[in-house]
């Protein structure tokens, strides 16, 4: 798809588009979410194009500069698919050799949003207590070299001190990952960042720049060699990065926008006073699910979540987690819970999608405390069992000893991958799980002192390592029921 060899029907004119928006992290998700919501509104404001950093690999922009950062959006279900091409992204910059350039675009005056899909992991923070982790190696990196920051947090203060010395005008930085409370989230870090260079930069941060929360859903698995062959069948044009997701999409967002924002509610959004009761739904009903069905189905041999779900035991695990142990742990006023698990559980089974199980299972560490965690204290809390959200946490850890139900190696990607196969390493299951427990940054100091939790995840886990996933939630549907 060059831009000689292709007229994309865009229904505006993209010479005419500024930008307005810098986005961190130009993987799959923002490119079919974020991007576009603004492309759905750049016909009313041609001021919100987005300029897109890779933080870590030059392929995305190796693959979207060529073709002008256009690309095709394919949406998939099991009965149809239909393709879009996305013209909001105006540049995608590599920050590994052009940080200057970044940091350039991230102060400018007509930046009026700061982006953010980064992964949870990108916050450098502690999961447990969504507080900087000081002694993280990036956040070491940028504290001793602040002109040139690898870190999000780094990258941001230095932004925002580049444009207070600017006097730029106020901005909004708007984190779109799966994190609680995710806008708090994201100032904590940047003001604690802040504050161990400068107070004064610091009261500015906490003057001049909003941290908006937001709650972001639609299921976008990375993009593999079939994707891109789909591209070329069905739109007709060579796609280096097409992006695959489903129909469903939603988008929560606070209003708190000291800059301006684009319209976003006539591309669907909805702006609320108050995310966090959806934040909370959909990190523990969708995420929650979606990881428990990652590493139950991962060990159980299937590839993909739709495979996994359609096993009817995995199926009948993940409706009674939600229904029994998810749903009264939720604030009111959120809707009918009941369609939106019943939609969860067809989303999940879209066979179109090839949403690995190996995908979602990464970075377990850094999701699983607001995927489950959350629910297992709100229902200890009030003395409740949380028997199969506890699972969930037992086939994490699993998981994360390295190796599956036929011995063979699992790659595992997360940031304590080493240390959660020397905890997990001792042939004693007990053992293994109080030094699993230790990790205070994942429990906190709370749930390992649990004995009712520690009982029924040395259970599970016990169970895992002698029946295997499968026969490990037969039985829990056989007996384990409340
Ligand atoms: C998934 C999410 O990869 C994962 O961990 O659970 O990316 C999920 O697909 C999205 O949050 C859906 O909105």
């Amino acid at each position: 798809m060059s831009a000689a060899s292709v007229d994309p029907p865009l229904p505006y004119d993209r010479h005419q588009v500024t930008p307005g928006i810098v986005h961190l992290g130009v993987g799959a998700f923002q490119r079919a979410h974020l991007a576009v919501y603004v492309d759905d509104i750049l016909r009313l404001d041609p001021s919100w194009g987005i300029i897109g950093a890779s933080l870590r690999r030059p392929d995305t922009r190796a693959a979207l500069v060529p073709q002008d950062c256009l690309y095709t959006l394919i949406v998939r279900d099991d009965t149809a698919t239909n393709t879009r091409v996305i013209g909001a992204l105006l540049d995608v910059l590599d920050a590994t050799v052009q940080r200057e350039e970044l940091l350039a675009a991230m102060a400018h005056p007509r930046t009026r949003i700061i982006t953010l899909t980064v992964t949870e992991k990108g916050y450098c923070h502690d999961p447990a207590t969504g507080r900087l982790d000081p002694r993280h190696p990036d956040i070491q990196h940028d504290l001793a070299n602040p002109h040139v920051p690898v870190s999000v947090p780094g990258l941001i203060v230095r932004a925002l001190e580049m444009r207070r010395a600017a006097a730029a005008p106020p901005l909004a930085v708007l984190c779109c990952d799966n994190l609680p409370a995710n806008g708090e989230t994201t100032a904590r870090v940047v003001t604690e960042f802040a504050t161990m260079k400068d107070d004064d930069l610091a009261n500015y941060i906490a003057r001049e720049i909003a941290f908006p929360s937001t709650m972001v859903d639609r299921i976008v698995p990375a993009t593999t060699e079939e994707d891109r062959a789909l591209a070329q069948r069905v739109a007709g044009h060579l796609d280096a990065w097409p992006v695959v997701t489903e129909p469903f999409t939603q988008w929560v967002i606070e209003d708190r926008f000291p800059g301006g924002r684009p319209p976003w509610e006539r591309a669907g959004a909805k702006l609320a006073a108050d995310v966090k009761p959806y934040e909370m739904m959909k990190l523990r009903m969708l995420n929650g699910s979606h990881s428990t069905l990652a590493y139950l189905g991962y060990l159980a041999g299937y590839g993909h979540i739709a495979e996994a779900i359609a096993n009817t035991s995995f199926h009948r695990l993940i409706y009674d987690f939600m229904t029994e142990e998810v749903m009264d742990t939720l604030p009111p006023g959120l809707g009918d819970l009941v369609l939106y698990r019943d939609l969860l559980l067809k989303r999940f089974a879209n066979t179109a999608l090839k949403h690995r199980t190996w995908q979602i299972a990464m970075d377990g560490s850094q999701k699983l405390p607001q995927r489950l965690l959350g629910t297992i204290r709100a229902r200890l809390a009030r003395g409740l069992p949380a028997t199969r959200a506890t699972l969930g946490v037992a086939a994490w850890l699993r998981y994360a000893s390295g190796t599956d139900e036929h011995g063979k190696e699992i790659d595992v990607r997360d940031p304590l991958a080493k240390r959660l196969r020397v905890a997990l390493s001792s042939t004693s299951p007990a053992v293994a799980l109080d030094r699993a427990l230790t990790m205070n940054e994942v429990f906190g100091a709370d749930l390992p002192c649990n004995e009712a939790f520690r009982a029924e995840l040395l259970k599970q886990f016990q169970l895992l390592w002698e029946r295997g996933a499968l026969e490990t939630v037969r039985h829990l549907l056989k007996y384990g029921r409340q």
